[in-house]
């Protein structure tokens, strides 16, 4: 669509039933704010939902596990989130709720126009009910056997230990978490959405009409549809959730995927009631063809948001579809899945806790570091390294040198352009007349992490602008060079300027700060990239530092919260075990992490035979100088006498391992190390705790001897 009239962008709707952390922040609600403060500065006509969904199987269990009412779960949360995105500026406009009366009226209207026209159908079938307690058990709260792999605790939907997606029917000896007693089948009836119905014309709008919707979110809708939809249950046998418009259906609610996406619009709709405007108002956020509609969701949601809900919109009949759904994959911590229940998190309220106004910093890494096109990882250490490295060391820096230059020459004020500019700065200030343009490609088309690079390349040039020029050095004959400095100064503050209004979509904080010290007006994308932003004589304030580095030990203390955790969930693992098999209050085990490495991508024979595995034995070892970690080692490998350089100084002393057998990969390429050659390496394994211990054969067999 070009020239959308209006923008109306959703956010992924979070579950009332936990904090939100970082794997939330990089994969939905940090692009969307980006895209949104984007369009806003582009001057576009935007409006930006989101809120609490807060139905659901997930936000029962949570109230379980907590022993309160569900009631009180959301009205927890929802607060919790509510507060920590606001604190990290996600700039919604709204920020509502699904249990808002708003909600329950505008979900009711859809599901009753599209019952009264026959968009459903009506079934009637067996489904697990627990007698005991007179409730049909969804999915998620039915235990048993898993038929795959025969683990104990396999959940109705999926088993979470070995990740086969399953029905209630498949689990062996399945068992009610409710009461954890065996259910038995009982009838029902519900009310289904024909999904095969649109399958044709889904394949028209989507897998026709948008070829330009990003990689994996194409690929997951034209598997959908390619393996063929089937009909979907939209009702559901349970007391929390919006209830049906249907009479005679007590004890029926919607499905939340049913009514969680209509929270879009009831959120539109609670926005323009809190303005007491006109009844209408939200209308033409969704209903005018010239209303670009972009969700931002998690890869878990694509289903939900490409397929059913537009099937739901199509049926009702009356609103647009969205134009594009930007999802991203999943971020990791450490290397292990992010994991509520597991406490495997870093969680927004806590950040803030141990790094208070550093929300900035969390953006930008977790923009630099997003999990656009793949699951990608969050690291401590690379969130260091990149405030230290590039904010501080770069725009940080950049920033207060000509700040604190500007106040050493000029007393904070803002110099004239007093000569004619060098064929170095007519350079530079054509390549920043490129950067709004260059910027605003890679947002228009979701690449956040490509957009941010060229905001920290212009940093870097005015950097090198400074640095090539250095006003330190003609200001040792300040008044011959006057011209030169106030040149200088003012085309770096120009750059300073350019960046402020650039930066405000990714790190809004520093963009304000900036801003106020600058005494910078409100420009608009299209008014940037000149050189007459800032003012000559305005009066510039004191910044102070922009970013500071992040010592060793404020990293050094949170992974050391991460182990922490480690070692509870080891623990808790331990007491799980000991408890007997039946127990109902098992119903919130979830597997223990472990610290184990994930597995890596399959290979195929060749790929293995392709190794030179031998039994070699070690004739001689001794520390490499200036290493504590490395030891050259002496084999004999049946074939030659090799050296081989291992990094396992700190778990063997030289003397220890001197004739022991051990398993060597011969063929591997040498390679240099600290001088040395190494021809080969030795098979170690590494414990969870890191440690590591020798791969031997079980017997002694000749020098030589293949391992395979
Ligand atoms: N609450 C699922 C989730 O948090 C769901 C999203 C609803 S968006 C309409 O992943
Ligand atoms: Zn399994």
């Amino acid at each position: 669509m070009t020239n959308p009239k209006r923008y109306t962008l959703t956010a992924a709707l979070p579950y009332a039933n936990g904090p939100v952390h970082i794997g939330h922040l990089a994969g939905v609600y940090i692009p969307a704010d980006i895209y949104a403060r984007y369009q806003r500065l582009c001057n576009q006509d935007v409006l930006f939902v989101c809120g609490s969904d807060e139905h659901g199987v997930p936000v029962t269990l949570r109230a379980r596990a907590e022993g309160v009412s569900v009631q009180e779960v959301v009205d927890k949360y929802d607060k919790l989130m509510k507060t920590a995105f606001a604190d990290f500026g996600i700039s919604f406009d709204i920020y509502s709720r699904t249990s808002k009366k708003i909600h329950y009226d505008t979900a009711q209207e859809i599901f009753k126009k599209m019952y009264e026209n026959g968009k459903f159908e009506e079934k009637t079938t067996e489904q697990f009910y627990d007698e005991s307690t007179k409730m049909f058990l969804a999915d998620r709260l039915i235990m048993g056997i898993c038929p795959k792999c025969s683990h104990p605790d396999a959940y109705g939907d999926q088993c979470e230990s070995c990740g086969s997606t399953l029905s209630p029917d498949e689990l062996i000896n399945p068992r009610s978490m409710v009461s954890g007693n065996a259910p038995i089948k009982k009838e029902t009836k519900h009310w289904y959405l024909p999904l095969n119905k649109y399958e044709n014309w889904l394949r028209e709008w989507i897998l026709e009409g948008h070829k330009e919707w990003k990689s994996n979110v194409y690929g997951q809708c034209k598997s959908w549809i390619e393996q063929g939809l089937q009909p979907r249950a939209v009702t559901r046998d349970l007391d929390w959730g919006v209830p049906l418009p249907i009479p005679n259906t007590e004890g029926k609610v919607m499905y939340v995927w049913f009514d969680a996406p209509i929270g879009y619009i009831s959120a539109t709709k609670d926005y323009f009631q809190q303005k007491n405007a006109d009844e209408n108002a939200w209308e033409k956020y969704w209903k005018d063809s010239e209303t670009k509609l972009v969700h931002f969701i998690g890869k878990d949601n694509i289903v939900f948001h490409c397929i059913i809900f537009p099937v739901i919109l199509k049926a009702e009949g009356s609103y647009i579809l969205p134009e594009n759904v930007p999802a991203n994959e999943f971020l990791n911590l450490e290397s292990k899945k992010i994991s509520t229940s597991r406490n495997w998190a870093v969680w927004l309220h806590e950040y803030l806790v141990d790094f208070p106004e550093k929300q900035d910093v969390l953006r930008y890494v977790l923009t630099a570091n997003a999990p656009e096109t793949k699951d990608n990882n969050f690291l401590w250490k690379d969130f260091q390294d990149r405030n230290n490295n590039e904010l501080a060391a770069n725009l940080g820096n950049f920033v207060n040198r000509v700040f604190t230059l500007t106040h050493k020459y000029f007393e904070g004020i803002v110099p004239a352009f007093t000569q004619n500019p060098t064929e170095n700065d007519l350079k530079t200030i054509e390549i920043i007349a490129t950067f709004p343009k260059k910027i605003s490609d890679s947002l228009e088309n979701y690449r956040f992490k490509e957009a941010l690079g060229y905001l920290m390349e212009l940093s870097s040039i005015g950097n090198k602008y400074l640095q090539d020029n250095a006003p330190w050095t003609l200001a040792k004959n300040f008044e011959e060079n006057k011209d030169r400095i106030n040149a200088v100064m003012n085309l770096s503050l120009q750059i300073i300027a350019n960046l402020t209004i650039l930066m405000q979509p990714f790190l809004p904080f520093a963009a304000q700060k900036l801003k106020n010290a600058l005494h910078l007006g409100d420009f608009f994308w299209n008014e940037t990239g000149n050189i007459d932003m800032v003012l000559t004589g305005q009066k510039i304030e004191n910044l102070g530092i922009l970013f500071d580095k992040i010592e060793d030990e404020s990293i050094a203390k949170q992974v050391q919260k991460l182990l922490d955790t480690l070692e509870t969930n080891k623990l808790a693992e331990k007491t799980t075990e000991s408890k007997s098999e039946k127990t109902t209050e098992k119903f919130d085990k979830t597997p223990i992490l472990e610290n184990i490495l994930p597995s890596k991508a399959e290979i195929v024979f060749d790929d293995f035979m392709k190794m030179d595995l031998r039994v070699a034995t070690i004739l001689h070892a001794e520390k490499m100088p200036k290493s504590d970690k490395l030891l050259k080692i002496r084999l004999n490998t049946g074939l030659d006498e090799r050296t081989v350089l291992s990094g396992i100084g700190k778990d063997f002393a030289p003397e220890e391992i001197i004739g022991k057998q051990v398993c060597v990969l011969i063929n591997l390429a040498p390679r240099k190390m600290m001088g040395e050659i190494s021809q080969g390496m030795i098979l170690m394994a590494k414990n969870t705790d890191g440690s590591l211990a020798f791969v031997l054969p079980s017997k002694t067999v000749e020098n030589g001897s293949d391992v395979n």
